[in-house]
């Protein structure tokens, strides 16, 4: 609905107490400089990279993800990225409800506020010539971003970097998570009972136009009856990436840069091994083993960027609930520097 191809944007009563930033309009040949001068870093179309936090839990707890923002910027973020970065405020929605509401997700009403809000600062950042780098929250947030790069570069794609395949259908769904159907929407294979603004995005990436890495869910959709979308999409299981990681990911992204004008990197953080990561519940499932290491992940992403193309990176599904002393932080902040390149 407030997708620029379906009607006028939200109103800022929409989306709590979060201001609308309304410096969209960088004339053409001003963006296409510094589209330039970025495309030496591996990322194409930023001027700075633009910073925001999304203070949203999915399944409702009353910190949880919601608190990610905070702790990352807290353990360094900012200094980390130091004159490559500017921050935008935090994304703030209403009080969690660890509830469905009357379309069946949890924590219903601040879903629907987080898609309105991160569908705004991505599609500002983007209009500006700014790189949006969304952190916090979870994989829903995908539900926003990439209809924002689909509207303003016309189309996009979608590298998708997680331990799951997120792609169980609404109708399916026995908790009510949206982190856990994004892809079903984006590829439309769900959403034609959702409320918009999410009924109009289902179908925003044609099943070409995504690529997805390091999956090791098996057990797991075995267990709620979700059948794979491998047959549908170029899906690499996570014993895919460990075999060749450059390879995987520089081949995952000639193909999504192959598919739109700009493409969008997410990266799950459960895509780790819990050894690695200690600070989400999925990484640490016992169910789930043979995730990645920071190495490996700091090759596919490294190996991504240099391929081009690129336009925004969303990373979600740290809980600093499970991370008391920020070491976990600490550890994203690193990676985040040293595929950003902010440690002059
Ligand atoms: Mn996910």
């Amino acid at each position: 609905m407030f997708y620029s191809r379906h009607g006028p944007a939200p109103s800022a009563r929409a989306v709590g107490c979060v201001r609308r930033n309304n410096e969209a309009g960088v004339a053409a040949g001003k963006a296409a400089q510094m589209q330039m001068r970025a495309s030496s870093q591996g990322l194409s179309g930023p001027g700075k990279v633009a910073l925001t936090g999304v203070c949203f839990d999915g399944s409702g707890r009353a910190r949880g993800q919601a608190h990610a923002p905070q702790a990352l910027r807290e353990a360094g973020l900012l200094a980390a990225l130091a004159g490559r970065a500017v921050l935008v405020p935090d994304v703030v929605v209403s009080r969690p409800v660890p509830d469905r509401g009357s379309f069946g997700f949890l924590n219903e009403r601040a879903l629907l506020e987080m898609v309105a809000a991160v569908y705004d600062r991505v599609r500002t950042a983007l209009d500006s010539g700014h790189f949006p780098l969304v952190y916090g929250a979870d994989c829903a947030v995908l539900l926003a971003a990439v209809p924002a790069l689909a509207d303003a570069a016309g189309s996009a794609a979608l590298m998708f970097i997680d331990g799951h395949e997120d792609a169980t259908p609404m109708e399916a769904s026995t908790t009510g998570e949206a982190a856990n159907m994004e892809v079903a929407f984006l590829l439309g294979l769900t959403g034609k009972q959702a409320p918009e603004p999410l009924r109009s995005l289902a179908g925003v990436l044609g099943p070409e136009a995504i690529v997805m890495l390091g999956m090791r869910d098996q057990h797991y959709r075995r267990e709620i009856g979700a059948a794979t979308i491998a047959g549908l999409v170029r899906l690499l299981t996570a014993d895919d990436v460990h075999a060749d990681p450059a390879r995987a990911a520089s081949e995952a992204a000639a193909q999504v840069a192959s598919q739109a004008p700009g493409w969008w990197l997410h990266i799950d953080l459960d895509v780790l091994a819990g050894k690695e990561f200690r600070a989400c519940g999925a990484a640490n499932d016992p169910s789930m083993p043979g995730g990645l290491s920071w190495a490996e992940l700091t090759t596919v992403v490294s190996s991504a960027l240099r391929a081009g193309g690129c336009r925004g990176w969303s990373i979600g599904v740290y809980n600093p609930d499970l991370d008391p002393g920020l070491y976990s932080a600490g550890q994203v902040v690193n990676f985040l520097a040293a595929v950003l390149g902010g440690r002059a």
